[in-house]
């Protein structure tokens, strides 16, 4: 099977599918996406009209997946070496969904919404809607925190959908709101920091992250 992965190395929802096809050691063809250059983009957008990245494109079975939990569920499904990022007990897979479903609306979407903010001019910012932002962030915080006093991964033992999820989510959420008041959640960022797949994304990233715009506060 002939997979693509459309992607940028610095894009958040690009690492969480990053870490299952690491994880699961899929080969795949990488495209980097500039959507700054008119070319590249509209090529993109001829796979994937929305425009938003990760996108995994497999010829062989003439499939496009957008959409980063979507594509982590695509590998599940197609490769059995991915198979385990969905646990294959019915509870323990719609908790994993969960979990992942709470780092994306509750931490990472509302870390894009600071991001962008930070992007605009400063005569066309929305403070009031940053602090809710960084609001919800500091409630998922709350709510992902609590089955971390135990250690380990998201599901407990087996590293799964949620940790791909949780890695970028707290990485990046990290520089907006500080993961400080939430040890558990600090101690299990270094966790993830530390896992070989993870290690990896950060290392292809590393010489774009200067361009994070709220690296520096
Ligand atoms: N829900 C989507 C979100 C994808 C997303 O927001 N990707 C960002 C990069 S992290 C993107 O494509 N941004 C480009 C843009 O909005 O123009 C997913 O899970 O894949």
């Amino acid at each position: 099977m002939a997979l693509t992965l459309y992607y940028h190395p610095l894009s958040s929802y690009c690492w969480k599918a990053l870490i299952a096809l690491y994880e699961a050691d899929i080969a795949f063809t990488p495209k980097v996406v500039d959507l700054g250059d008119p070319d590249s983009r509209g090529a993109f957008q001829a796979v994937w009209p929305l425009a938003k990245f990760p996108v995994l494109r497999d010829e062989g079975r003439g499939q496009t997946v957008p959409e980063s939990t979507i594509v982590i569920e695509y590998l599940a499904q197609t490769y059995p070496a991915a198979a385990g990022l969905i646990p294959p007990d019915p509870e323990l897979a719609w908790q994993t969904r969960l979990r992942d479903r709470l780092y994306d609306n509750y931490i990472h979407n509302p870390l894009q919404q600071v991001v962008a903010d930070r992007l605009r001019p400063r005569d066309q910012r929305d403070p009031l809607g940053v602090e809710n932002a960084r609001n919800l962030i500091r409630q998922g915080y709350g709510v992902a925190a609590a089955p971390m006093a135990a250690g380990g991964w998201a599901m407990g033992e087996r590293f799964t959908l949620a940790d791909c999820a949780a890695l970028p989510a707290l990485f990046y959420a990290n520089y907006a709101e500080p993961l400080a008041g939430w040890p558990d959640l600090a101690a299990y960022l270094e966790r993830l920091k530390a896992r070989p797949s993870i290690a990896r994304v950060l290392r292809e990233a590393e010489p774009f992250l200067r361009y994070f715009p709220l690296k520096d506060g």
